[in-house]
């Protein structure tokens, strides 16, 4: 007997090996089953059979699914919003993590070429831009 722990992912037979319903010395019978999730979900599968003498044997699996929800935001600031000729303004671009899953390969970029943006503030060490995370770029422009 195969079964689910979650009741809408019902299960169907895609192969039960001779199809004699007796689950034989290294045979393998495979199941599936679709769910459409929008949470998190750990999706757990028992099954069992009984011997020849009567005793029955189980075994679980446990599968998990994460729903991810990826997003990033930048915030950009300068220190003086108005200046002189010959003046420099300092920019602050401040990246964040708003999602649930970890970025990789984030790229900051500005409009202005005489923008040399710093290497970023505020990774942890792992060049990852985790979940609630943020980097700091700045950069000095002389106008
Ligand atoms: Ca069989
Ligand atoms: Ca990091």
């Amino acid at each position: 007997m195969v079964e689910e722990s979650i009741p809408e992912c019902t299960l169907t037979p895609i192969s039960l090996g001779d199809g004699d319903a007796i689950l034989g010395p290294g045979e393998r019978w495979t199941y599936s089953c679709s769910l459409t999730v929008s949470a998190d979900v750990a999706n757990t599968a028992n099954a069992s059979g009984v011997d020849l003498k009567g005793k029955t044997w189980t075994d679980t699996a446990t599968e998990t699914v994460q729903v991810v929800r990826p997003h990033i935001r930048i915030r950009k600031s300068v220190d003086k919003p108005y200046i002189y000729p010959g003046e420099t303004a300092n920019f602050t671009m401040i990246v964040k993590n708003i999602g649930n899953d970890p970025l990789r390969n984030v790229v900051v970029t500005d409009s202005m070429p005489q923008c040399k943006l710093s290497a970023p503030v505020g990774d942890n060490g792992d060049g990852i831009l985790s979940p609630d995370e943020e980097w700091t770029y700045s950069c000095a422009v002389v106008f």
